[in-house]
């Protein structure tokens, strides 16, 4: 099975949590360790798209996934992201909600999170586009997946 990520085809080895209306997958570059995305499964391009029921979905997905990320990653925070439209960074045009476990000290400054989501995927200088391999990635998601194993 595979699910599709705007232009991107998503393998389910890095998917690791679907619901009715929305999946998470691991980052293929990530900008701290555990950075996930979050996505409605209908590939609906701006946050303005989405149907009342895709937003409700999409947000308590996301609850559950940044509960999970930051007992993973030891964080004692989140930023939780949406880059809705390009001029707001958006590459993917498919929406996708951005979660980071955070900790202190993570960055020198603390708002440099959010020019590291502007550019990370992006290549340049700062940031090269070395993405991370599929086999890093799945082995992840099954860490994750953990999370969300129903008894
Ligand atoms: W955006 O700049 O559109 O807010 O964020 C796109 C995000 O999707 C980036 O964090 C980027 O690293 C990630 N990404 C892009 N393609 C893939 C992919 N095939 N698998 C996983 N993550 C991806």
């Amino acid at each position: 099975m595979t699910f599709r990520f705007g232009q991107h085809v998503i393998s389910s080895s890095v998917v690791f949590l679907k619901t009715e209306l929305s999946f998470a997958l691991v980052n293929r570059k990530p900008v701290v360790p555990g950075h996930v995305l979050v996505c409605p499964l209908r590939p609906a391009e701006r946050f303005h798209d989405l149907r009342p029921e895709e937003v409700c979905d999409l947000f308590c997905t996301t609850q559950r996934v940044a509960s999970a990320v930051e007992t993973q990653y030891s964080g004692t925070s989140l930023t939780i992201s949406v880059q809705d439209g390009p001029e707001a960074g958006q590459t993917v045009p498919h929406v996708h909600v951005h979660v980071l476990p955070r900790r202190a000290g993570d960055f020198a400054r603390n708002d440099n999170i959010y020019e590291q989501l502007q550019d990370h995927d992006k290549g340049g200088n700062a940031s090269p586009p070395k993405w991370r391999s599929e086999e890093e990635m799945a082995s992840e998601a099954a860490e994750l997946r953990k999370y969300f194993i129903e008894s």
